[in-house]
């Protein structure tokens, strides 16, 4: 049986046509623990989190959490958030060594990234794509490393707290941003990083920077998905302007789960794209 996989961090809870299951990262305070899975509540742990004062922080997921999802599959193709800031991706890779160890004859395959969210939704329908097309595992793999390096990946957040308080973002561009409207856009580095694309003012100007981004990258008309912490509405705009300067450009977008959701926080969104 052939089986695809990922961490929450991938915003997909389901993914029709092919056997897939998602395995959940963790969100904690110092009183309460929140599995990102399928029940989370992410409006109520961001209300919760928007009046708790205190630190809070994420954990990848347990080995044993990806033991159970790889269960009952022989070739298993697995995606991971960034090994830039989450030990996810080496956790993945312990359980595909235990899981080999019981099944020998199993074919294991982690795709680290290099990005979340959506750049993880793009690598999951690149990868069930060549499956659909009876590629063989080692061909899946070589093409889903040509394809990641086609991936780009921006982010547009109104706040930096919690990167910056888990020290994925240093404490001085954090403090940059979170009034007066300010919104901070990134992109996720060669290594799966966080990097700083520029800094503006309100929605608009956001969307004008995010299509100077996509001009700039070469994009044309490939794939884009896009997920959002509570903000449709943004995240239509954004879309809405692409389809207008992008012909036959593909766009989907969804809620954000947990993971994303903690850290790009409410008003953010999260877009990748095929350059
Ligand atoms: O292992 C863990 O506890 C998870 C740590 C995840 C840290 C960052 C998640 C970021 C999610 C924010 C903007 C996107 C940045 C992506 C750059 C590669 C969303």
């Amino acid at each position: 049986m052939v089986k695809f996989v990922a961490d929450s961090a991938c915003d997909l809870k389901e993914y029709p046509g092919i056997c897939f299951e998602t395995v959940p990262l963790s969100i904690s305070t110092n009183e309460r623990n929140y599995t990102d899975d399928e029940a989370l509540n992410v409006h109520e742990v961001l209300d919760y989190l928007e009046g708790y004062n205190d630190r809070s922080y994420t954990a990848s997921p347990s080995i044993d959490a990806w033991l159970k999802a790889f269960e009952g599959a022989d070739e298993i193709y697995c995606v991971t958030i960034t090994s830039g800031l989450s030990g996810t991706y080496s956790g993945a890779n312990v359980a595909k060594d235990m899981y080999l160890a019981d099944n020998p004859d199993a074919k294991i395959y982690v795709v680290d990234s290099l990005s979340t969210g959506p750049g993880m939704v793009l690598l999951l329908e690149k990868l069930a794509e060549l499956k659909s097309q009876g590629k063989s595992f080692e061909e899946v793999c070589s093409s889903i490393e040509k394809y990641r390096k086609r991936l780009k990946l921006y982010f547009s957040l109104s706040s930096l707290h919690n990167l910056a308080q888990n020290g994925r973002v240093s404490k001085i561009i954090a403090s940059a941003i979170g009034f007066m409207n300010i919104k901070i856009l990134g992109t996720a580095s060669k290594e799966g990083t966080i990097e700083q694309v520029g800094k503006c003012r309100g929605n608009n100007r956001m969307i004008e920077k995010i299509i100077e981004q996509l001009k700039s990258n070469g994009f044309t008309k490939g794939k884009i998905r896009i997920c959002h912490v509570e903000c449709l509405e943004f995240a239509n705009a954004v879309a809405e302007k692409i389809r207008s300067i992008f012909e036959g450009v593909d766009i989907k977008i969804v809620p954000a789960r947990g993971l994303c959701s903690y850290y790009a926080e409410r008003g953010g969104i999260i877009l990748g794209c095929e350059c």
